[in-house]
């Protein structure tokens, strides 16, 4: 498969409302899209790098850099679907950038092929049940307006993102209000430190699924110590950026739960990587998400459906966060989205709303 050139198209997305976290607040999202094209098929890949650098160093006029700059010209000419991670290797870090190239490449590969992604990754669910992440709000009245809206939607669990100031009382709130079996959890984004392991062990009372990288991504061993602190388990998700990175954190006791985004992690091999590891310990993983639009969002549900993913994703229905997505959007039935079937990631843009969005693209011959 000799590849042709390839497109870096960046488009804007406005959010339905503003998602806010421990780091920022977003209102549009800035999406890098990669385009490999082929004389057989083109592939699609979304960077989910942000527009800061405050979720992880990434960032998304960076990644466009490096790709253009250095991983871009590194690939090889007819490269299979090992060869790219190969070829990208020297490289230090930007596993967002690289994760997009190489899921492009995949994507025109498994197209050609004529298989999906899910079944190239060893999936075995036709849908997924889903989650939804509840950003910081202004008030907890207006928290259980948003929560009641996306249960009666049909979310199979619900993921509230806190800081300090805004952990107890929204948890308790939402606990009390929707009762013991609503699947519940909590995402801090790296917003505390181990100072805090008494405050943060009051979420016990709560039977939370779990709370989300409570503690620095460069802190694992300061996880490890938390661990041993509060009840509810823990997951990491800005610490865990590779395989070796999971076996770190799972042989220091730092998690119980591994959240895998493959942008974070460097694609989606490494993210099967990671789950056949948790797999083999013994920990559960669940696919978080970055906003995607549906080509990200399309990817992420062919790895959510692999077996030990077993907890609820972030992988949400296109309408959480957009009126008009690239793609057809994904439609939550019965709380779940359905694991696209069709060659590659299985989803196409449309070429309208797909023009209507963009903002700029950039050519470039391999
Ligand atoms: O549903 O796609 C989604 C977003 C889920 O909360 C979510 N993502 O830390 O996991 C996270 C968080 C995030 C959002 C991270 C924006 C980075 C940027």
């Amino acid at each position: 498969m000799k590849i042709t050139g390839i497109e870096l198209r960046r488009i804007a997305m406005p959010l339905v409302t503003p998602f806010r976290t421990s780091f920022g607040v977003e209102t549009e999202r800035d999406v890098l899209l990669v385009r490999v094209v082929t004389p057989d098929a083109e592939g699609w890949a979304e960077c989910v790098a942000m527009s800061e650098p405050l979720y992880s160093p990434e960032y998304v006029d960076g990644a466009a850099d490096v790709l253009r700059r250095f991983l871009i010209p590194a690939l090889p000419a007819c490269p299979d679907v090992h060869a790219v991670g190969r070829a990208l290797r020297p490289f230090k870090g930007h596993r967002m950038a690289k994760a997009a190239l190489e899921t492009a490449v995949l994507d025109a590969r498994l197209r050609v092929a004529g298989q999906s992604l899910a079944a190239f990754l060893g999936a075995d669910a036709d849908r997924v049940p889903c989650g939804v992440s509840v950003g910081i709000m202004g008030s907890v009245p207006d928290l259980l307006d948003a929560v009641e809206g996306y249960v009666a939607e049909g979310y199979r669990r619900v993921k509230l993102k806190i800081e300090p100031g805004w952990d107890l009382a929204p948890v308790r709130a939402v606990r009390e209000r929707f009762g013991e079996d609503l699947l519940l959890q909590v995402d801090a984004n790296a917003a505390y430190t181990l100072a805090d392991a008494s405050h943060l062990a009051r979420l016990d009372a709560y039977g939370l699924l779990l709370i989300e990288q409570p503690l620095a991504h460069d802190d694992m061993v300061q996880h490890a110590r938390l661990a041993t602190r509060i009840t509810t388990p823990i997951c990491l998700d800005e610490s865990i950026e590779s395989a070796e990175h999971a076996a770190a954190a799972i042989g220091l006791g730092a998690c119980s739960v591994i959240n895998v985004k493959p942008g974070r992690v460097g694609g989606y091999l490494e993210s099967r990587r990671i789950h056949d590891l948790a797999r083999a310990s013994g920990l559960a993983v669940w696919c978080g998400g970055m906003l995607e639009t549906g080509i990200g969002r399309a990817a992420n549900l062919a790895l959510a459906a692999l077996p030990g993913f077993t907890l609820p994703g972030d992988t949400s229905g296109s309408h959480r966060y957009y009126a008009t997505d690239i793609t057809p959007p994904f439609v939550l039935q019965d709380g779940h989205l359905p694991v696209p079937t069709g060659p590659g990631i299985g989803v196409d843009p449309v070429a309208d709303v797909l023009d209507a969005v963009t903002v700029s693209t950039e050519w470039i011959t391999v």
